[in-house]
């Protein structure tokens, strides 16, 4: 493979915001009288807004109409976006600027491929908005991963084929959506858990270009 581009997935990639998910999340579970615990959360990973609220409320036994979920959804919005609004540059994951920084020296391309729509208000806290070529969010693209639209999206963004690309994700629907667009993937997280990706680092900490560069894809 000749490596071109390296398309990032954003919440538990390069930050950790599935913690405000699951604090905003909680909040709406309780309010509703919905047992929603961490494991619940990890369901929620990488999944778009809308699918999330229909996992919760299918925990409650809940079905509302859609103006209703809508309304859900906004509420939990609201609260979520007042934990990323505080969000400091602290929080980005260890090795993550390293590592982009040294793949945008050696003159390869960077983009985000996130479901989130928050994405650029999280990008801005955090002071990272000038470390990518090109940014796909849930704002550019309307179907969720396993769906490859975004992968797909952030790779025409850059000029470049699926081939070249290398994605790096966190969720089993992310790792789905790389191999469903016809790229390499780099799971971050368990090896039990993304099995589907071509390898699996605990985080971006361990990864250098000349890493890279050696995955069998
Ligand atoms: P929002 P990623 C995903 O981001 C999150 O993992 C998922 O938990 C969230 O529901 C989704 O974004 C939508 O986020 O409500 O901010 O639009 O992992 O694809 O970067
Ligand atoms: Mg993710």
């Amino acid at each position: 493979m000749v490596l071109k581009g390296c398309i990032f997935d954003l919440d538990g990639v390069i930050v950790d915001t599935a913690k405000y998910h699951f604090l905003a999340w909680k909040r709406l579970a309780d309010q509703l009288h919905i047992k929603f615990t961490v494991n619940n959360n990890e369901r929620l990973k990488g999944v778009s807004r809308m699918d999330s609220i229909e996992i919760i409320l299918e925990l409650g036994n809940m079905r509302p109409d859609l103006k209703k979920k809508e309304e859900y959804a906004a509420l939990k919005n609201k609260w979520y976006v007042e934990y990323i609004t505080k969000m400091t540059p602290d929080e980005i994951l260890p090795g993550s600027t390293e590592l982009i920084n040294e793949l945008r020296r050696a003159g390869i391309k960077t983009a985000i491929g996130s479901a989130s729509k928050n994405t650029p208000l999280i990008l801005r806290r955090v002071g990272i908005e000038k470390l990518f070529d090109a940014v796909a969010d849930g704002n550019v693209v309307h179907k969720a991963k396993p769906d490859p639209e975004v992968f797909l999206a952030a790779a025409r963004m850059l000029g470049l084929k699926p081939r070249c690309c290398i994605v790096f994700e966190d969720a089993i629907a992310g790792v789905q959506a790389a191999v469903n667009a016809g790229m390499a993937c780099v799971g971050i997280g368990s090896p039990a858990i993304l099995s589907k990706a071509n390898c699996v680092v605990p985080g971006l900490k361990e990864l250098t270009l000349e890493k890279l560069l050696q995955i069998k894809i």
